[in-house]
This record gives C-alpha cells, sequence and structure tokens, in this order.
C-alpha cells in the first residue's frame, strides 16, 4: 500500500477536518508531542507540510527543523504568526484562507459597532438583573448617519464599508495609497481618519508592519464620544493606551474581537462597561469555519498533486 504523505499539525482542528486530514494524510500531531524536538527528530525529515491556524503560525526556527517541507497551509486568512521572511528563504510556498471568512468578519465588525451603540449587552444585564421595572434603560446611540472610518480597506474592509453603507453611515478609510474604484473617502493614515469620523473599525492585516498602528494619538483624537472596533489583531491598536483611555472615558467605547495575549486577556477589560468583548470569534460560525477547513486540506492536495495552489500568500 501506498505510503500516505506526512503533514505536521501544530493544534487541533474541528473533528470533521481531522478526520478527513487522518483519511489522506499521515497527521503528526505537534501540540500532543511530550518533547516536540523528539518528534521533529524522529518524522521531520519526512514531513513536507504544516498544516496550522493564524494564531499557531510556524516560527523560522521549526521550518528549519524540516528538510523537506515545501507548504505551511494557514486555517485563517491572517498570516502574522507565520515567519513569512523564514518561508520565502528556505523555498516554502503558505497558503490561507481568504474569501471564505469575508462576510461572517465583516458582520462580526458591524455587529460589534451595533453592539457598542445601541449597548447590547448592557441592556441584556439590566434587563436579566430585573432592574427595568425601576425604569428605562438610558438611550444609545444610532449607527445611521455616523461617520465611519475604516483603517484597511481590503476584502474584509470592503465588506464592512457596504454593510455600513446599508446602515446610512459616512464611509471614509486609510490606507497608504488612495485606492480608485473604491467610492470612500481616502485619509492617508488612522490618525488623519481619526479626526474626521466618530467610530473607527480595524480591519487591517497583523504584523510587524502595523504594530501600534492605532496609537494612543489615534485613540484620543477619536476622544470620548469615539468608538474603535477591532477584528484585525490586537497587536495593531496599543492596548495599555487603549485601556487606560476607557477607563478616563478620554476614549467613549470599543467593541473587540481580538486582544494581546488571547486568550488570557488583561483582566482590566472585565470591568470596563464601555466595552463589548469577543472572543476572536469573527469568523466562528460553522459554514465558514467548514470552508475555511475545506480550503487548508484543497491546498494540501494541490500541493501533493502537483498541481498550482488555490490560495497562495503572495
Ligand atoms: C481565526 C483569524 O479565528 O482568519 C484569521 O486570521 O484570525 C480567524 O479567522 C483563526 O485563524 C483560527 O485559528
Amino acid at each position: 500500500m501506498k505510503k500516505s504523505p506526512e503533514i505536521l499539525l501544530m493544534g487541533p482542528y474541528p473533528p470533521w477536518d481531522m478526520q478527513a486530514l487522518e483519511e489522506n494524510y499521515t497527521v503528526h500531531r505537534y501540540w500532543q508531542a511530550q518533547s516536540p524536538e523528539t518528534l521533529l527528530a524522529q518524522v521531520g525529515s519526512g514531513i513536507q507540510a504544516i498544516a496550522t491556524s493564524g494564531h499557531l503560525g510556524a516560527s523560522r526556527g521549526l521550518m528549519q527543523q524540516l528538510p523537506a517541507l515545501k507548504l505551511v497551509a494557514c486555517y485563517g486568512v491572517g498570516v502574522d504568526a507565520i515567519d513569512l521572511a523564514a518561508a520565502r528563504e528556505l523555498g516554502v510556498a503558505v497558503t490561507n484562507t481568504p474569501d471564505v471568512l469575508t462576510d461572517d468578519v465583516a458582520d462580526m465588525a458591524v455587529v460589534l459597532l451595533l453592539s457598542v451603540l445601541r449597548r447590547i449587552p448592557q441592556g441584556d444585564r439590566f434587563v436579566r438583573s430585573g432592574q427595568w421595572p425601576n425604569g428605562p434603560m438610558p438611550l444609545t446611540q444610532s449607527l445611521k448617519n455616523k461617520r465611519v472610518g475604516i483603517a484597511g480597506l481590503g476584502r474584509i474592509g470592503q465588506a464592512i464599508a457596504t454593510r455600513l453603507q446599508g446602515f446610512g453611515c459616512s464611509i471614509a478609510y486609510s490606507a497608504r495609497e488612495k485606492k480608485l474604484a473604491m467610492p470612500y473617502r481616502w485619509t492617508p493614515n488612522p490618525l488623519a481618519l481619526a479626526g474626521e469620523v466618530d467610530c473607527l473599525v480595524v480591519a487591517v492585516a497583523g504584523g510587524a508592519g502595523t504594530k501600534h498602528l492605532v496609537d494612543e494619538q489615534v485613540l484620543r483624537t477619536l476622544g470620548p464620544h469615539g468608538v474603535v472596533v477591532n477584528v484585525s489583531r490586537g497587536s495593531t491598536i496599543d492596548e495599555e493606551a487603549l485601556l487606560k483611555l476607557l477607563a478616563s472615558g478620554e476614549l467613549g467605547a470599543a467593541g473587540l474581537d481580538v486582544f494581546d495575549n488571547e486568550p488570557t486577556i488583561n483582566p482590566a477589560f472585565f470591568d470596563l462597561d464601555n466595552t463589548v468583548l469577543a472572543p476572536h470569534h469573527a469568523s466562528g460560525t460553522h459554514q465558514t469555519r467548514r470552508a475555511m477547513g475545506q480550503l487548508v486540506r484543497d491546498n494540501l492536495a494541490a500541493y501533493f498533486a502537483g498541481k498550482p495552489l488555490l490560495t497562495q500568500v503572495p
């Protein structure tokens, strides 16, 4: 019987993906190895592909220990945890899962924005804690007519813009260059953007190039009535400044799906009533996660069949 190709899986995938991978490959489970070093010493020479996630990534050190490695397939669109420079040097292709998650992630951005403005979780707590009979909940904010800025007008940013137009918002964005095909107002950076909007939605890719792109000055410019929403990576906002300004009221409110040090996030968030917090779940629907898993497997299958990769990171 022909030996199935060997892959290294960095962490658990959903059961249906695990099953499908096991059916086609010899799957070495990195996260379950008592000693990763021993595992790699034993099987590393035969591994041609890594299956990982946006969170777990793949380091230079790991890739260097796999002489036959040709592909890192990422379950997620963000590849900031994969050392792309090392992959390039080592001749390793990287794939991700764009497009299939765009709509759900854009939906999450809008849900967070609406939840912050309409204080949906606070209303839920108000009803459950029996406060309603004592008098109505304080009034909240309309989304309609809000000036919304989107930092990063890639696939996800564009999907957020399309949705928000439907809510009657005016849209501006920041990007290094003006996107001529886009009907929205361009600003060159988040600081300029913050100066002309009520709400800032962060949808840039993570990584060293966007670390603290939204810094203290940007947050201060949004001001006491300003709202920030983040569906990208925790690293794109200076979280220390964010917490400080939210606590002092110098920034109005935040809706966050991503944080530094996930999942053990800074507990200072727990006491802030002006935040709506989500557990990095923007792509976390059955439909999207199944499509992401399928795309990871399709890229693996393409590689092992000698066919072009479907979604290679440039
Ligand atoms: C996933 C993500 O939660 O696509 C991304 O970059 O952050 C999310 O879709 C993550 O990759 C799953 O591990």
